[in-house]
């Protein structure tokens, strides 16, 4: 007999699981019916067992791998009927606790069926390897309604025939830590919905633009391969037929310190390693290419390659999706010339000329190169690159710049660059796929960011990134839990209001003013004499007394997100987050023969004037604009009102271990995220919940031709109770309040499927008629 670490310290005379009521307060199972029970075993992890004794406060388990264990009966949970092994939907399950959830979706994903609805929300678990579930038999099968696993095509599907129903527009939105699967979920749901067809092909041209936006804004972390490293919301246009009329691509914040510098073992964007691979020989010449390890910005990493992607094959794709979204050949090569600019920026090197470790510019082959790649002068690409103009009391003069100044403008160039390339693609292709046209119909939205991120060192990116994810986080609480819960109450209808972690605390963290981590931030790097040690210094000082913050040694703090504590390392924050770009290198670009530098400059020359005047703007500077995190944050709210006026989908990506391998599930990893989530709390809501509803007028009006009978009174309310009565409706399966009728999942389907069948009978009779006469 084995004792298991758990302690035996309940004085209970029965087994009583204790927690039965916290998961589960409206069981019908006795727990004494249950001779199975879940434990808790010292290593963590959740065994199943057959409770063979129980006295006092000891019970005695045989577990299904044959150890005998003594454990607290206290901490025994009990477990579901095998008949409920691997429901469809969480709601399902009689005993909704931690480990009949875990086990509920091993049990699924050991047969590759990764997709489980928990409620109204679709949780998919990362299977690391390909699995049989998508193509046309799948798509056609649920556009026919033939098939109803829960599956992204049954989400896709839900949203069509809302926005249809509804006359409103829809959201797909799909969460999830790095490397859970997101982008990979975001494809499949595009993929059903480019099934509906548009003609002149442009379901063809929306699914291209992914390999082209993963290539300029994907690279590999030490989480995930393929990473994101920007937000994108891909919004899909629908004409009156159902067809798909165009479709509009927001991007947000793409990560352009990677262009750089990345962490070893990491990799930039995948563009530059698939040019250097890909590049057919008259442009490798043309752009005077050499292998990926032969630049600086490539080689600071060990990493090159990705296991399994052949970057050479990559590059002819992205070659044809260009052409695809209508990128010119020509405008193709200078898209490449840039590319080839930036890497060979990065090999720039300068020599000191004095004692004060002023430099100038080597001219070698990199410069060269650069000079003609951009079309501009060895000269001034010289004078851009090692010295400053300013104006010093009403004076201009001209500042030499030192080493580390050079180096720092030369990266600031090239990441300017790459980032103004990654915008006007995305234009271009907004532009292929008609954004800017005037549009009558509905849409479906799908957001796909980048996932929440804790690293061993975590940076300005990680905290914006983090943001985006923490404000995700509330949209998802407020329409699964705050809202779901006020229309009940408001309604008037019996609710007993079940709890959820609210992040507001966190979200109040960072951008409660003036006291806020954005705006300290900001307000930090509006001085130019701040370092990156006061801005941590002022963040003790001002935040210290805040739960979800934790100042720490030196220049590091920590902020407890949603998804856990993150640590986060100031060096560098004030710098990204002023992001200035000197008007040297601007008149630089704005002076190159090349068409794009020229659009760059124009670009953020508007953009320095967008803002003349205002409270965020970043004085001491010679270009003003917008500080990053508040441009992002600006950006995030209005992301998350275009949100708001949209019925949501949810999915919720899960990542099942850590080594990107099929076939592993680390409990305790997808347990961590499924609570940080609220999966369970959404499953307790939907169970005691009324998923649907609607106002009884449009309840009337939809049903009220079904009616057999007339009914004596036509408000609205009494038409409604009508039709429920006709149609057998339980009282439990609904309630009436003050505006609405609320039903619990599946009640209306019966209705809508009889009203289908009528109105189809209705079609026929006249169709009919009118050959009749005809
Ligand atoms: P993410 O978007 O959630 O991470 P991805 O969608 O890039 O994660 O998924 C990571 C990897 O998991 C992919 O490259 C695939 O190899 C694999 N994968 C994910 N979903 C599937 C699936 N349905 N079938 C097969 N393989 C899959 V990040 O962008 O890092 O937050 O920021
Ligand atoms: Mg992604």
């Amino acid at each position: 007999l084995e004792e298991d670490a758990n302690g035996v310290d309940s004085a209970s005379s029965r087994i009583s699981f204790q927690n039965e009521s916290k998961w589960d307060d409206h069981s019908s199972y006795g727990a004494k019916k249950t001779q199975q029970a879940w434990c808790r075993l010292s290593n963590g992890n959740w065994a199943l067992g057959k409770v063979l004794s129980t006295s006092g406060s000891e019970s005695v388990l045989s577990t299904s791998e044959g150890r005998v264990l003594k454990v607290s009966t206290e901490s025994l949970l009990p477990a579901n009927p095998e008949i409920l092994n691997g429901v469809d939907d969480l709601m399902q399950l009689s005993y909704l606790h931690e480990p009949s959830v875990l086990y509920n979706l091993q049990y699924r994903y050991d047969q590759d069926i990764i997709y489980t609805k928990a409620g109204p929300v679709l949780v998919a678990i990362n299977p690391f390897k390909k699995v049989r579930l998508y193509g046309n038999d799948f798509i056609e099968g649920y556009k026919r309604q033939k098939m109803d696993k829960p599956h992204v095509y049954a989400i896709a599907d839900a949203a069509i025939r809302e926005m249809k129903r509804d006359e409103v527009n829809q959201s797909i939105i799909i969460s999830g830590e790095s490397g859970a699967g997101k982008t990979e979920t975001a494809k499949i749901a595009m993929q059903y919905l480019a099934s509906l067809g548009g003609g002149s092909g442009i379901e063809y041209e929306i699914l291209q633009t992914n390999p082209i936006l993963e290539a300029f804004g994907n690279a590999k972390t030490a989480r995930n391969n393929n990473s994101s490293r920007f937000g994108k919301l891909i919004e899909i246009h629908f004409g009156a037929t159902g067809r798909i009329s165009g479709a509009a691509i927001q991007t947000f914040l793409l990560e352009k310190s990677r262009v750089v510098q990345c962490a070893d073992g990491e990799r930039s964007y995948h563009i530059f390693y698939q040019l250097c691979a890909g590049a057919p020989r008259s442009l490798r010449e043309k752009l005077n290419l050499r292998k990926a390890e032969f630049y600086k910005y490539l080689n600071q990493s060990s990493c090159r390659s990705i296991a399994g992607v052949d970057d050479s094959e990559m590059f002819l794709a992205v070659m044809e999706a260009m052409n695809v979204v209508h990128i010119s050949k020509e405008d193709q090569d200078t898209v490449f010339a840039m590319l080839a600019a930036v890497l060979w920026l990065g090999n720039i090197s300068f020599k000191v000329i004095d004692n004060e470790n002023h430099i100038t510019v080597v001219s070698d082959e990199g410069a060269q190169t650069v000079a003609k790649l951009l079309g501009c002068t060895f000269d001034s690409l010289n004078m851009a690159l090692s010295t400053r103009k300013m104006t010093v009391r009403n004076e201009k003069i001209v500042q030499k710049l030192a080493l580390e100044q050079a180096m720092d403008t030369r990266d600031a160039l090239a990441k300017s660059i790459y980032a103004s390339l990654f915008e006007w693609i995305v234009e271009q292709i907004n532009m292929s796929l008609g954004a800017g046209k005037r549009r009558t119909g509905r849409s479906i939205s799908i957001l796909d960011i980048y996932g929440f991120e804790s690293f061993t060192r975590n940076s300005f990116e990680q905290f914006c990134i983090n943001y985006a994810n923490e404000r995700l986080q509330q949209h998802f609480n407020r329409h699964l839990f705050k809202l779901e819960q006020e229309e009940y109450i408001e309604d008037g209808i019996d609710w007993a209001k079940v709890d959820f972690e609210d992040n507001q605390d966190c979200l109040n963290l960072f951008e409660k003013k003036p006291l806020g981590l954005l705006s300290l931030l900001d307000e930090e790097s509006t001085f130019p004499n701040a370092t990156d040690l006061t801005f941590a210094t002022k963040l003790k000082q001002h935040l210290d007394s805040n739960p979800c913050f934790k100042g720490e040694r030196g220049k590091a703090f920590t902020v407890s997100h949603y998804a856990g504590e993150v640590m986060y390392n100031t060096t560098g924050f004030l710098e990204k987050n002023r992001d200035l770009l000197h008007v040297d290198l601007i008149q630089l670009l704005a002076s190159c023969t090349c068409n794009l530098p020229q659009i760059f400059a124009a670009k953020m020359l508007v953009q320095s004037d967008d803002y003349p005047s205002g409270p965020a703007r970043l004085s001491g500077a010679d270009s003003q604009k917008l500080s990053v995190a508040t441009k992002f944050k600006g950006q995030l709210f209005q992301l998350m009102q275009r949100l708001e006026s949209t019925t949501p989908h949810f999915i919720r990506c899960i990542k099942p271990n850590s080594l990107q391998q099929p076939g592993i599930y680390g409990q305790e990893l997808v347990l961590s995220q499924l609570k940080c989530c609220g999966v369970l709390e959404v499953v307790r809501i939907s169970r005691s919940g009324y998923p649907t509803r609607m106002t009884h007028q449009k309840f009337a009006r939809r049903y009220g031709f079904l009616l057999l009978e007339s009914v004596a009174s036509q408000d609205p309310l009494s038409v409604s109770v009508a039709i429920l009565q006709q149609f057998n409706i339980l009282p439990d399966m609904y309630q009436v309040g003050y505006t609405k009728l609320f039903f619990r999942t599946g009640q209306i389907g019966l209705l809508e499927d009889t009203r289908n069948r009528t109105l189809h009978g209705i079609l026929r009779v006249q169709s009919c008629f009118r050959g009749h006469k005809a």
